[in-house]
Parts: C-alpha cells; sequence; structure tokens
C-alpha cells in the first residue's frame, strides 16, 4: 500500500514511525482533547520521536478564539502507516472508525466502560482514570518522564484551560487534589493573569450565542437508551444560565427529525448549579430521583453540579 502524500507534515520522510495524539468525541473535539492532543504529541516530540497531534472532528465552543490564536499545529486526517495514542476518550467502537485497534500503542482517558477492555490490551500504557480532565493525566506524563520544564507555553495554557473547563471550575465530582495541583503547575509555567477563568468562561458562553445551532449541532451526543433509539443529549457549561435559557431556541435546535427525545444539561457555573431541559418528562422525572432535584416549569433544577456522564448510567436502566 502506498502512502498518501502529506504536506503539511514536516516530518513525512520519517513516515513509518510516526505517532499520532488522537481526540475525537462522537462528533467533535473539547477544549480537554485539543489540549491533550497537542501537548502529547509535544511530550513525544521531546523524547525524540516523530508526533502530530491529528483531530479528527470540528472544534467545538469550548475552543475559544483566544485558544485558536495560539495557533498550534495539527492535522485532520491519520495516515495509514501511524500508530496511534487516544486522548479523552477510548470507546473503541469509535476508535474503529479512524485507526486499526491494533495500532493502538496508549490510551490516556477518564470516560468509563472501557478500562478492562484497554488494561488487558495495553496493560500500563492505558491510562483510564477517575479524574477531572484526561489534561491532568498528560500533565503528570511530563512530569514523570521528565519534562515538566520543557513544555511550551501554548501548551501550558491548553492543559490549564482544560482542566479549568472539564472540570468546570471544579464544580464536578470527579475533580481533585491531582487536578489542582496540576492546575497550579500549569497556571504558573503559562503565565496566565488574574481572572482568566471568568474571562475563558464568558469568552466560550459568547461563542455559544453568536452561534447557537453550530454551537449545539457541534456538542451534541446521540444516545440510545431502553425506551428510546436515540436521544439528543446536549450539555453546555454557561457562566450565566439564565440569559441563556431566556434568549438562545436550544429547543428547536435539539428536536430534529431523526431523533426520539431531547434533552439539554445547563451547568451554571457562577451559581454552581444545574439546570435541565427536556421534551420529555419520564426523563426529567428520572434524574430528579436520582440526583434530587425540583421540577418547575419544566425545568429540573439541581443545587450541585452534575454532568452527562453522571446521569448516563441512569438513564441507561430505563
Ligand atoms: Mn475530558
Amino acid at each position: 500500500m502506498t502512502e498518501p502524500s502529506n504536506p503539511d507534515s514536516p516530518m513525512s520522510r520519517n513516515h513509518n514511525r510516526r505517532t499520532v495524539a488522537v481526540a475525537c468525541w462522537w462528533g467533535f473535539v473539547d477544549i480537554d482533547g485539543f489540549a491533550c492532543a497537542i501537548a502529547y504529541a509535544e511530550l513525544l516530540r521531546l523524547e525524540w520521536n516523530d508526533a502530530s497531534a491529528v483531530l479528527t472532528d470540528p472544534l467545538n465552543a469550548s475552543i475559544t478564539p483566544e485558544i485558536l490564536a495560539l495557533d498550534v499545529e495539527f492535522s485532520i486526517i491519520p495516515r495509514p502507516s501511524d500508530s496511534y495514542v487516544i486522548v479523552d476518550m477510548s470507546d473503541p467502537e469509535k476508535i474503529r472508525e479512524f485507526a486499526p485497534l491494533d495500532k493502538i500503542s496508549e490510551v490516556f482517558d477518564h470516560h468509563f466502560g472501557f478500562e478492562e477492555y484497554w488494561n488487558s490490551r495495553l496493560g500500563e500504557r492505558a491510562r483510564i482514570e477517575p479524574i477531572g480532565a484526561a489534561a491532568t493525566l498528560i500533565w503528570e506524563a511530563f512530569r514523570i518522564r521528565g519534562f515538566a520544564k520543557g513544555i511550551s507555553r501554548e501548551s501550558a495554557i491548553l492543559l490549564a484551560h482544560a482542566i479549568v473547563s472539564n472540570t468546570v471550575n471544579f464544580l464536578v465530582g470527579l475533580s481533585g487534589d491531582r487536578d489542582r495541583a496540576a492546575l497550579a503547575e500549569l497556571v504558573n509555567i503559562a503565565g496566565l493573569k488574574e481572572n482568566w477563568i471568568a474571562r475563558y468562561f464568558h469568552s466560550v458562553q459568547k461563542r455559544i450565542e453568536q452561534n447557537p445551532e453550530e454551537a449545539i449541532r457541534n456538542d451534541t451526543k446521540i444516545f440510545s437508551f431502553p425506551v428510546y433509539w436515540r436521544v439528543a443529549f446536549w450539555q453546555s457549561e454557561m457562566w450565566d444560565s439564565a440569559g441563556f435559557l431566556r434568549t438562545v431556541p436550544f429547543d428547536s435546535i435539539l428536536d430534529t427529525e431523526d431523533t426520539d427525545a431531547w434533552i439539554f444539561n445547563c451547568v451554571d457555573i457562577q451559581e454552581g448549579e444545574t439546570r435541565i431541559r427536556s421534551n420529555d418528562p419520564r426523563m426529567l422525572e428520572r434524574l430528579k430521583r436520582a440526583f434530587d432535584g425540583a421540577i418547575r416549569w419544566n425545568e429540573l433544577r439541581i443545587g450541585r453540579v452534575v454532568l452527562r456522564k453522571e446521569m448516563l448510567p441512569d438513564l441507561k436502566t430505563g
């Protein structure tokens, strides 16, 4: 088989040994996957490997104009000869769509369900851990392998934003001391100034409000639950959820012909709470029982932050 030429790769001559750090997530890449792929490819290059970041899917609104302005390099298509490091996801069915599973050399993730599969295949090279952000695992890899001082400012900025975004500013259950320790070190290296967290979340919300349709489409995951074949499940972290829920027609965007139902998990970062809307009251009832919230006017409100991935087990049991 001949290799298609890839003019955007600076090291295409060395193609047989290239490793790509790949982020993908059912149709979009978020800041965690983005940061992990860019930074891990950098770590591999610091170790004298030929490595690149590959982002197979469109970028969602968590990657703000300020983040894009860092102008980091990545490509969107892996090459047949690549070997793969998968970051921020580990579902073999999805991975199989772009990579043969026997070409996966490492996995870094914090989503559950496939730990045993990867542990049995990769042993210690599978790092799937209960942690706030996959970015924390990547920063720990820099430290463990002796490159804490070698990380670029851009990668430090990306990983710091990924931790703040995926932990929703440390409001979610899985975030903890390891994420905090990583963030403190990364903020220091990145030289991020006071107030950067509020500025980041403002920017994410602004970007969604400018083009809600695109933001929602790029960030909705489709799930199958026992009573439904296809549920569109959107989640977004808002600095000011009240303003967003009032002004953006998210329900008509989520209500498409090829899905049976929709659900929207709106995390309010300022208030530290969760507001859930759905066109199916049964899903709200089920989540109300599971997370002890209150339903009013077709909205379930929970007085703490609960993420989509924490809701899935309850919805899947029917
Ligand atoms: Mn993540």
